[in-house]
């Protein structure tokens, strides 16, 4: 068997709530690749849904941890960050990611901070140039619609797309600077839903659609984008990962509704998890 390939996962611990590091830890393992994890904060639950969350801020401990990781020698072949905690987290990031890189390290970052037209509370104006930034210095960005539109100081339009909007909005997000552009919660009807991928160098696009699963549900965009690296790591290409992202976050949301927890308290990924890791034997 080949070495496992490793990944840091860049997000916030939210004890409560199955988003960030709670569910990349898991769903990248599930694929046989390690996941180490560098913490942005603590929170008792995610800010989506839930009022008087704690949180414990960890600028301070990133780079020391990093550092120790640099001195032990350790290597990683992925970083993906995720939802950072402060200002300040995204040039620290940004340095951490420079520190490891090596030409095929792979960097995907999830600009995460917004959804539904609207910033997570928390986040100012300030945070979506800094994530505009931190995309430029990725190999993979992973924006959702609201986060694309933020970034490219577009108004944001839900509803359906054409494939002529879905194009130039790839190609303006692909100008941030990344090489691969997955854009989520494209759909060109009322009852679609999925991502387009698009490959700068080869100039290919894709398009993954699925059945829409009525209702709104946190943590999916975190779901989406573990299951999309995890596929990664194992050598998928980014449509065949993408397929997967999308076919398996969907059967996730699909248990979910039918469990009627509610859209607060994350997806059902963990009962997808035993098939997921198969297609990888
Ligand atoms: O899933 C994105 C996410 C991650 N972490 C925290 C969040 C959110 C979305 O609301 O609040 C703390």
């Amino acid at each position: 068997m080949n070495q496992l390939k490793r990944v840091a996962a860049v997000h916030d611990i939210s004890g409560v709530g199955k988003c960030s590091l709670t569910v990349a830890l898991p769903i990248i393992s599930a694929a046989g690749v390690e996941c180490s994890v560098l913490p942005t904060a603590v929170l008792s639950t995610h800010t989506g849904g839930f009022e008087g969350f704690t949180f414990c801020d960890l600028t301070d401990e990133m780079m020391p941890i990093a550092e120790h990781w640099k001195k032990e020698g350790i290597t990683f072949d992925a970083f993906y960050s995720g939802y950072l905690g402060s200002l300040a987290q995204i040039d620290l990031v940004q340095n951490i990611f420079e520190m490891f890189r090596t030409s095929k390290t792979v960097v995907m970052v999830d600009p995460v901070m917004a959804d539904h037209g609207e910033l997570y509370s928390l986040f100012t104006l300030d945070h979506v140039k800094g994530m505009a930034k931190l995309c430029g210095c990725a190999d993979i960005i992973i924006p959702n619609r609201t986060e694309a539109a933020f970034m490219l100081e577009q108004e944001y339009k839900d509803g359906p797309m054409t494939e002529d909007e879905v194009e130039d909005l790839l190609y303006a997000l692909g100008r941030l600077g990344a090489k691969q552009v997955v854009l989520t919660g494209v759909h060109f009807g009322t009852d679609d839903l999925g991502a387009a991928c698009y490959d700068k160098k080869t100039g290919q696009i894709d398009y993954i659609m699925s059945k829409r699963i009525e209702g709104m549900y946190h943590g999916t965009g975190d779901v989406f984008g573990s299951f999309l690296l995890g596929a990664l790591m194992r050598e998928k290409s980014l449509a065949e990962a993408t397929r997967i992202a999308v076919d398996y976050t969907c059967a996730s949301i699909r248990l979910t509704a039918k469990d009627g927890t509610g859209p607060r308290m994350g997806v059902r990924f963990e009962s997808v998890m035993p098939n997921y890791g198969k297609l990888f034997d």
